[in-house]
């Protein structure tokens, strides 16, 4: 195996905290952090080191990454034969702020905090995934709309701390969502915005004037760590390292350049600053995540447990290629777009990720409007049917009764579960179809009387209800 090794070696001294983030998962570590220690790594220090923070789970990884000063390693594979180790301690400290947010709070209205970046998925913004307002259903929005004294929405969060560095005369600072979701600039500042204006209209144009929210593409496969991969790994390359993490060599970022509070050169170390990321994130929403949610659903319907299997499938790959083929129009990034599908094709071939289709297919009301269901509004209105996309969508309607068709139970982890429990129907399809598009927190409300989407939507549905066996779920989707 060829193996390349980075060590971090800037004096820590003379490295200050510069960026505040909120949601300290692996993909954090995997990717900002990376490029943040290149950035060090290249500076011999300097003022752009991060404070990392979980604000709802996993203290343990907190208190963990803490006993290690923060060190870990991030293993980067490009295959079985060729990786990248290296060692991150970009991240200064790590704070669990659950219930007791103070420490997180006085971090965020430093002088020195210029930026706050953001990875708390989908559902972790209080936003509406169909409309992308502020949800006022979301038990943390309504509360921190009431009353902001120890707030526990993001939006919240935010607007507390934006809120005393008025008070004390500090200048606001970047806001920069580094989530998969449409817009992720513009729906932050609509969330922070919205609340804002109903709490303190004043506070509202003060964050206008001092805050800026750019928008931005994140792009880095990051598989959740289990305790074999821990095990394998440390013992792969001979370290002890209870914090290593793992994933693939590939890795883009392509920001907006509107950073009011400055920020590190980080196109020295291969981020993109544009003006407008949109057609970016477009492209890899719907080409890489909607392809990973097809196979996510429609793999799990076969029997399958890992992205590279699933691709490794001939009816599924078959399908991904047609999706894409009918997706890749809608991007308006001047690349070589086959050429960028091809590649996604071979990321998801990467055998040493062990990338579970389980961990893909949470959340997935939280990620099918962008993924998939823009798409197919955007096409309706011309008449156009993008059937690989709505066979998916059928599967997911499927995937959401909770059991595969050989009576094998589904994992199911969504914020709208229950709301989705009773939509699936085994005695009619197109009454299920119809339960499910009833949900206007997730489809557009027009589709309700869309009837030859229902009735194509339902026929795909009542196929795989019809289809007893994997073999039998398998011929539906050829
Ligand atoms: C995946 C993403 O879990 C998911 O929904 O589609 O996490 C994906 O791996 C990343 O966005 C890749 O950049």
């Amino acid at each position: 195996m060829n193996i390349v090794s980075f060590q971090s070696s800037y004096d820590l001294a003379a490295v200050s905290s510069g960026i505040v983030h909120i949601g300290l998962g692996a993909f954090h570590r995997a990717h900002q952090a990376v490029y943040i220690e290149r950035y060090l790594q290249a500076h011999n220090g300097g003022e752009w080191g991060i404070v990392s923070a979980n604000i709802r789970s996993n203290v343990a990884l907190v208190e963990q990454l803490n006993a290690a000063h923060n060190f870990y390693h991030v293993v980067e594979n490009t295959d079985r034969d060729n990786v990248a180790v290296r060692e991150v301690r970009a991240i200064t400290k790590a704070i669990f702020a659950g219930q007791d947010k103070t420490e997180l709070l006085a971090q965020l209205c430093q002088t020195d905090t210029k930026i706050v970046t953001l990875t708390v998925t989908e559902k972790g913004y209080g936003i509406e995934p169909a409309s992308g307002q502020l949800n006022q259903q979301d038990k943390a929005v309504a509360a921190d709309l009431k009353d902001l004294q120890g707030a526990q929405s993001v939006p919240g969060l935010l607007l507390t701390a934006l809120q005393s560095r008025r008070a004390k005369g500090v200048s606001g600072f970047t806001i920069l969502s580094c989530d998969n979701m449409p817009h992720n600039g513009k729906r932050v500042k609509g969330a922070v915005m919205q609340m804002a204006t109903a709490r303190d209209p004043e506070l509202a144009n003060w964050i206008e004037q001092n805050v800026s929210f750019p928008s931005s593409m994140v792009d880095r496969i990051v598989p959740a760590m289990t305790d074999e991969t821990l095990a394998k790994l440390n013992a792969k390359f001979g370290f002890n390292d209870p914090n290593v993490i793992e994933t693939e060599q590939f890795s883009q970022w392509v920001v907006e350049d509107k950073f009011c509070q400055g920020r590190p050169a980080l196109e020295e170390v291969g981020v993109e600053f544009v003006d407008d990321v949109q057609a970016y994130e477009t492209m890899k929403l719907r080409l890489l995540n909607g392809s990973h949610s097809l196979l996510a659903y429609c793999g799990q319907l076969l029997g399958l447990n890992t992205v590279d299997q699933a691709i490794a499938h001939p009816t599924l790959r078959a399908m991904v290629e047609a999706f894409m083929i009918e997706t890749k129009n809608s991007v308006a990034v001047k690349i070589d777009i086959d050429a960028y599908c091809q590649s996604l094709i071979a990321r998801f071939s990467n055998e040493t990720l062990n990338h579970r289709l389980a961990q893909i297919a949470t959340d997935g009301s939280q990620k099918i409007p962008q993924r998939w269901l823009a798409h197919i509004e955007e096409n309706r209105a011309a008449s156009n049917v993008l059937s690989t996309t709505e066979m998916a969508l059928a599967a997911w309607m499927i995937y959401m009764g909770g059991k595969r068709r050989d009576g094998m139970d589904l994992p199911i982890n969504d914020p709208l579960q229950q709301t989705f429990a009773h939509c699936l129907k085994v005695e009619s399809a197109e009454q299920s179809v119809r339960n499910y598009l009833s949900v206007e927190s997730v489809f557009p409300s027009s589709w309700q009387q869309d009837d030859a989407l229902i009735a194509r939507l339902a026929s795909n549905v009542d196929r795989l209800l019809n289809a007893r066996s994997l073999a039998a779920v398998d011929a539906v989707f050829t």
